[in-house]
């Protein structure tokens, strides 16, 4: 059970990509016994995950690799925003995918059939990606330098704000049908991103969301939040999003 979120991390994490498969165990080794023992292991937990964030960053910075951490409560929309993006500028840049998920390979399959290359963690029980797993998919991908590399974290807007994963921005997926009240009742995860992307705006005349009172809302976190409203079935403002996307590789020259 890991004492930063409730969540058992301690759990098998398998590694699925073709050709690549092993189960790695991971023991904390931590007690439960009292609360300070419980907060003195969530800040070793974060600080063990910090150390090796900055070692993934430098692993990222050495390759002029764009690290992204995509970032939404379940069924925003991550993969979609996704599977629409590596479509449409394939022949712009190298993409990487790293796809996390407590079960399955339907993301990665998802992502694999774009003709990307992925790699599904799967954390069981555990509902965030950290930067342990990050640097073990890593490992087995091997990307080239000046590539893009998205990382979905699992579907949660509240564990995987604590946990640095290396990268270079932190992207977070709202969609209409959530409410319009989710950048204050998950106040960290709009904090510590740099853009919203509220997905989904097919659907307004359906729903009663409010996107002014949102992006109002998630600006009240966060003055500097960027927020970029697009329909990842019609496609409209998906423009936006690579001009934000196209920003942040200004040393990569589009093909
Ligand atoms: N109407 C509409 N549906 C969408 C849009 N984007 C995604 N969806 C649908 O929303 C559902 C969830 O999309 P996903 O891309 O799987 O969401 P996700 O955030 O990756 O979900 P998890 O990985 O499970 O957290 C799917 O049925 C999509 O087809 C959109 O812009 N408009
Ligand atoms: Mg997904």
């Amino acid at each position: 059970m890991c004492a930063t979120c409730g969540c058992d991390s301690n759990g098998n994490i398998s590694f699925h990509e073709p050709g690549h498969e092993h189960h790695h165990n991971h023991d904390h080794g931590h007690s439960h016994s009292h609360e300070k023992t419980v907060v003195e292991v969530e800040q070793d937990i974060l600080h063990q995950n910090n150390l090796l964030a900055q070692r993934n960053r430098g692993y990222f910075d050495a390759k002029n690799i764009l690290a992204i951490n995509m970032v939404s409560s379940p069924g925003s929309g991550k993969t979609a925003l996704l599977e629409r993006t590596l479509k449409d500028l394939k022949d712009q840049f190298d993409f990487y995918v790293i796809e996390g998920d407590q079960q399955t390979n339907l993301d990665a399959d998802r992502i694999h059939a774009t003709g990307t290359k992925v790699v599904q963690i799967n954390t069981g029980k555990g509902c965030h990606l950290d930067a342990h797993m990050v640097l073990h998919a890593l490992q087995g991908m091997k990307p080239k330098e000046n590539g893009v590399m998205f990382i979905e974290n699992v579907g949660n807007l509240v564990c995987p704000a604590m946990f640095d994963l290396g990268e270079k921005e932190r992207v977070v997926i709202m969609s209409v049908t959530e409410g319009e009240d989710k950048p204050l009742k998950y106040p960290e995860m709009f904090h510590t991103s740099t853009l919203c992307i509220i997905n989904k705006t097919d659907l307004l005349p359906y729903v009663p969301f409010n996107i002014e009172r949102a992006k109002a809302y998630a600006r009240q976190v966060n003055h500097n939040l960027e927020i970029i409203e697009v329909s990842c079935l019609t496609g409209e403002g998906l423009p936006q999003w690579y001009e934000w996307l196209r920003a942040k590789v200004p040393v990569l020259q589009p093909a």
